[in-house]
């Protein structure tokens, strides 16, 4: 009974950030731009799969700050917290327990490499979202790693359907020096505004800059607008 109200309550939330968030999530320029720049065929989206000054590349190179946490799975954990009606602590077990999405996507590093077609499994951010319930005037989050890393995207951005928190690559757990064992991807957005080794979102109600932003690279990290730098 209990698990059924949950339930219950969860898709309710679920649908009704979907509805709050579909049309700004349906303008933006990862989506809407009318002149994209970049070339190949379109993508999922009708944007050029290369943006512009991307290079595709077959390897997967790594980048970070130099530390590669390993944290077991029996001490991992997931925060979901700030401007949230129920903020969660999600053990190894409670996020794989959570509804799974299996998703093929590109990842684009502002360092100037794309590789196409990755198949990752996750969790969504939007189911994660339903499960802590956003307050009326949160815009924003902001994603640790456990390295210290940090790193903020708008909630039109980290709600769409491919942003995923996730645990596997081409069917393996997602190595550490990849973010394992869980990081978060944004196919829409330059590669940096998903956090590996992700251990906590915070959601807020105005904007806050993370570790790069603060650094001098864009905000709003659009590939098909060249959005590198601010
Ligand atoms: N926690 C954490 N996440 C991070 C980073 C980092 O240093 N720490 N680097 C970012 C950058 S700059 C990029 S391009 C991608 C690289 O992911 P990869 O090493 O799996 O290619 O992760 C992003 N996420
Ligand atoms: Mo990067």
């Amino acid at each position: 009974m209990e698990e059924s109200d949950k339930l219950k309550r969860v898709v309710e939330a679920r649908m009704k950030l979907k509805a709050r968030f579909e049309g700004k999530m349906s303008q933006t320029p990862s989506m809407a731009d009318n002149k994209p720049m970049g070339s190949g065929r379109p993508n999922r989206h009708g944007m050029p799969v290369v943006p512009v000054g991307q290079v595709l590349t077959r390897k997967w190179p790594v980048l970070d700050l130099g530390i590669e946490p390993e944290i077991p799975l029996d001490e991992w954990k997931l925060v979901i917290d700030g401007a949230v009606e129920h903020p969660v602590e999600l053990s190894w077990d409670d996020f794989m327990a959570l509804p799974q999405t299996e998703d093929t996507s590109d990842f684009h590093c502002v360092t100037t490499w794309s590789k196409l077609d990755m198949n990752w499994k996750g969790v969504r951010l939007l189911d994660l979202a339903a499960l802590a319930q956003p307050k009326e005037n949160a815009t924003h989050i902001l994603c640790y790693g456990y390295d210290d890393y940090t790193t903020n995207i708008s909630l039109e951005e980290a709600l769409k359907p491919d942003v995923l928190l996730v645990h596997t690559v081409e069917g393996a757990p997602l190595p550490v020096e990849h973010g394992g064992p869980v990081r978060m991807i944004t196919p829409q957005l330059y590669a940096w505004k998903g956090s590996k080794w992700i251990r906590r979102i915070e959601f807020l109600t105005e904007n806050k800059l993370g570790f790069w932003e603060e650094r001098g690279y864009s905000d709003t990290a659009y590939p098909w607008r060249n959005d590198r730098y601010s």
